[in-house]
């Protein structure tokens, strides 16, 4: 599989062999003159240590995004308006869990494990994005996640599939194939609706006023407080700063606003002539970190329900690591 290297321990809790030396000048200039030159980094390269460290943060946190971005639309399945819907909604959060193993695979091959990497989710120690934390209240929040929720996320993820990191940036491609569907399946849900009678526009209108400014929020804290950028940048992990793509997602969504139909709940939003931008009002930076630090509306039943999922589903591991040491056992007797 292209995520994994050759060198990825398959127990639990192991790690891949410590590069040769962090110290190492010779080997750092080698990685310098690779990342200048665009190149890419592969898992059996020599990589210094910060530069390990980042891309599992950032690969684990994009996993955990993915894995509890089930959630807020899995709700909705039962309850979707008709066997269509379902069916795609199914297939829609089927996807976010498999962009989380392609993910989880890549950290995998920086010498992180996977049990590791979720141990970190279930003691709240973990980030996951903040979108997550929301509740969605109407089916008209579905339409929106895909519209809104996914289109962000893409937004933020093209420029991801130019990682310096090969495993990512390989990753990345196919998740924003799958997304830009998901995307483009929300907004035709809300399309539909706003042909539908006036309680249903009333609810895709009260979906974007609830969702909007979460969604401006997703691209991270303002470029001059972003801790992690300048050197996430130099690295070439992100290729574009957090500023830049949140002007970029303001800017394609006002016009796809206007031929669904709905206003987006800023004042402040208008044509900025001089700068070729929108202009947008202030993002509320306290409730953010509120939620980023688990305090919003649904940080608590989130993760509640991710490690009960994690500790029913032990059953399934156990079986299958049963099943593989007895073929292992089996294909040893079969070539002795
Ligand atoms: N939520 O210095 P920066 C999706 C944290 S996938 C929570 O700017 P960085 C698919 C950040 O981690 C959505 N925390 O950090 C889907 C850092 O904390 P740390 C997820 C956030 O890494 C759709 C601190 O703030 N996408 O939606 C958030 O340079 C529909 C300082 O920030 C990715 O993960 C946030 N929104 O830039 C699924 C994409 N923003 O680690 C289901 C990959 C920032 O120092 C349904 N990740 N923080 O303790 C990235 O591009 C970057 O990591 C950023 C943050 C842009 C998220």
């Amino acid at each position: 599989m292209y995520t994994q290297s050759f060198n990825v321990p398959d127990g639990s809790g192991k790690t891949v062999p410590l590069a040769p030396s962090n110290e190492d000048p010779a080997l750092q200039a080698a990685f310098d003159v690779r990342i200048d030159a665009d190149g890419r980094i592969e898992p059996q390269d020599w990589m210094p240590d910060a530069y390990r460290k980042t891309l599992v943060r950032q690969i684990s946190q994009h996993a955990h995004s993915e894995i509890v971005g089930m959630l807020p639309e899995g709700n909705w399945i039962s309850r979707a308006p008709s066997l269509k819907r379902k069916a795609i909604l199914i297939a829609k959060v089927q996807d976010e869990g498999g962009h989380g193993l392609y993910l989880y695979s890549a950290a995998e091959t920086l010498g992180t494990s996977r049990d590791q990497m979720l141990a970190g989710l279930h003691s709240g120690r973990a980030k996951y994005s903040s979108i997550f934390n929301y509740p969605t209240l109407t089916w008209a929040d579905v339409g929106v996640i895909g519209w809104l929720v996914d289109g962000a996320a893409i937004m933020n993820q093209v420029p991801l599939c130019r990682c310096s990191y090969g495993p990512y940036a390989r990753a990345m491609v196919r998740v924003c194939k799958e997304e830009s569907f998901h995307q483009r399946q929300g907004y035709e849900a809300l399309l539909v609706m706003m042909t539908g009678t006036e309680e249903q526009k009333a609810m895709v209108q009260d979906a974007v006023n609830r969702w909007w400014w979460k969604c401006l929020a997703m691209f991270g804290p303002p470029d001059a407080d972003s801790p992690n950028s300048a050197q996430g940048m130099r690295w070439g992990i992100k290729r574009v700063s957090n500023d830049e793509l949140r002007q970029k997602f303001v800017d394609a969504t006002v016009p796809q606003a206007k031929v669904l139909g709905v206003t987006l709940p800023d004042p402040d939003l208008k044509w900025n002539e001089e700068r070729g931008h929108h202009d947008y009002g202030q993002i509320d930076w306290n409730e953010f970190w509120e939620t980023v630090n688990g305090n919003g509306p649904c940080n608590k039943e989130r993760l509640a329900t991710r490690v009960k999922a994690h500790d029913e589903g032990q059953w399934v591991r156990d079986a299958a690591l049963a099943y593989a040491a007895k073929q292992q056992a089996r294909s040893i007797k079969e070539a002795a």
